[in-house]
């Protein structure tokens, strides 16, 4: 008997549940099959299942024959760790005559029980931390339902093809300022059509402002049109992806397709339409489709849909489904890690380090707010990435980081979560000081105040005058 690694002792008179358990054959794990003791036709069908093993060795190495109604048939695994028993006996009364023999000569030991055919019966762990119950519709229902979904997919992938495969020319229109799963997702329908940049170019009415975003682009070369809506008269197929018509704002001259998530607050008919709310990202239903046309996803586009399924879901914290979940692990082994990496963290400029340098040394901390200064920069996203590398230091509950970019003063705002809301703070400032624009969440926030009307105000624009003026601010509002 093997006391190292688990050992589970199947006792069930289903056959079809032993094949299957039988031929699992989980890693690290040791399976033992009951068989009655006394000549049967459960005995002969318990040892037919037995038969896929190769040796005679093996099968009685698998097999525990005996009563499972006698106690001594229990108590010799008393020194078994982990033991666990996955127990499903048509008869009701035997069933819980053996649990009871389990529970009281095996304190230690694992009761699994699968209900067979009892559609009523509920899942469920009991008081006693021991035992844990299966329905036979609960076994079946993830798997089954990725299979519909699978079988579903297929069917949706003919249905775009059809309608998006007569035009030369395809629009796929974003947003505008398109983001992460919307770009991924056009990259998905673009490769599902086995179509190129030229054929069918990624357009949107915006372009792209935030900085991770604009990383994504760069680091995996997606092509993002602007265009004009009376541009799309150029093209035979316009689809809309992560979009609605109404989100728009504006009467399109044609929509052929439209794949999304969002909720369809106005209704509207397209040749080709599918919408499903309920689902995290529209990556998810781009990444189905991929897999039931059995399209080889390449790194690139695998790097794109799981980081647009990421920036959607929010890390997967915002409520998300399993089909969400399945297409994450699926693009996880594909995707490239240092572009992922590279795309939420952008790298800093060496150009950036001295200006860095200057801005650690004359930053100053009040009743925990840390403010740093860092004066003209050349890409905004420096102005957050410092702020979020500030609020590692102890003693910062707050952060401003603020720079100057195109003649603004942008700050970055940062809290460690348990002050109060950052964005209502600086919605705050900004109203008081009737000065630019400003908000954001709980523990992040941004404020853009042009750099003339801070002067008009404050009568300086000096790095010093800068700091302090925002020390007094927040220390005034936030603490
Ligand atoms: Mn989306």
């Amino acid at each position: 008997m093997d006391h190292k690694s688990g050992v589970f002792l199947v006792i069930t008179d289903d056959t079809r549940l032993l094949s299957s358990l039988a031929h699992m054959k989980p890693r690290g794990m040791s399976l033992r099959i009951w068989c009655p003791n006394k000549a049967s036709h459960l005995q002969t069908e318990v040892m037919n299942v037995c038969e896929i093993l190769p040796t005679r060795k093996h099968r009685d190495q698998l097999l525990e024959i005996g009563d499972i109604l006698k106690p001594q048939f229990f108590t010799k695994w008393h020194d078994v760790q982990p033991f666990c028993v996955i127990l499903a006996l048509k008869d009701i009364v035997k069933h819980a005559a053996v649990r009871a023999l389990i529970l009281g000569q095996l304190p230690e030991a694992k009761i699994l029980t699968i209900r067979l055919g009892d559609s009523t019966e509920q899942s469920r762990k009991y008081d006693n931390d021991r035992e844990l119950v299966l329905t036979w519709a609960e076994l079946l229902n993830r798997p089954v339902k990725a299979e519909l979904r699978h079988v579903q997919s297929t069917h949706f992938v003919n249905g775009v093809r059809s309608v998006l495969d007569g035009g030369d020319k395809i629009a796929l229109l974003l947003q505008p300022d398109p983001d992460p799963d919307g770009l991924a997702a056009a990259l998905a329908l673009r490769t599902l059509l086995g179509r190129n940049k030229s054929s069918t170019p990624i357009c949107a009415f915006g372009r792209v402002t935030r900085p991770e975003n604009l990383a994504m682009i760069k680091l995996l070369d997606l092509d993002v049109h602007t265009i004009k809506p009376e541009d799309l008269g150029q093209f035979d197929r316009v689809a809309l992806i992560d979009t609605q018509p109404s989100h728009l704002g504006i009467e399109l001259p044609r929509i052929d397709a439209v794949i999304d998530h969002h909720p369809e607050r106005h209704t509207f008919s397209a040749a080709y339409k599918d919408v499903r709310p309920y689902y995290g990202a529209t990556s998810t239903i781009m990444t189905e489709y991929l897999n039931a046309a059995a399209i080889p996803i390449g790194q690139r586009l695998a790097t794109a849909l799981l980081y647009g399924i990421k920036a959607d879901t929010l890390v997967l914290n915002r409520e998300v489904i399993d089909a969400d979940l399945d297409a994450f692990v699926s693009l996880y082994p594909k995707i490239n890690y240092n572009i992922l990496r590279r795309i939420e963290k952008p790298e800093l400029p060496m150009k950036f380090a001295p200006i860095l340098a200057g801005a650690l040394k004359s930053m100053v901390l009040q009743d925990g707010v840390l403010v740093s200064f860092l004066g003209t920069v050349e890409r905004e996203d420096l102005i957050p990435q410092i702020a979020d590398f500030l609020l590692q230091f102890e003693d910062a509950d707050w952060v401003v980081s603020a720079g100057v970019y195109e003649e603004q003063l942008v700050m970055s705002v940062r809290n460690v979560g348990y002050v109060k809301s950052a964005g209502e703070v600086v919605k705050r400032i900004i109203t008081e000081q009737a000065l630019g624009l400003g908000g954001g969440h709980r523990t992040m926030a941004k404020a853009i105040i042009p750099i003339a009307e801070w002067k008009q105000k404050f009568h300086s624009t000096s790095a010093t005058s800068i700091r302090s003026t925002l020390l007094e601010l927040f220390c005034a509002e936030a603490v």
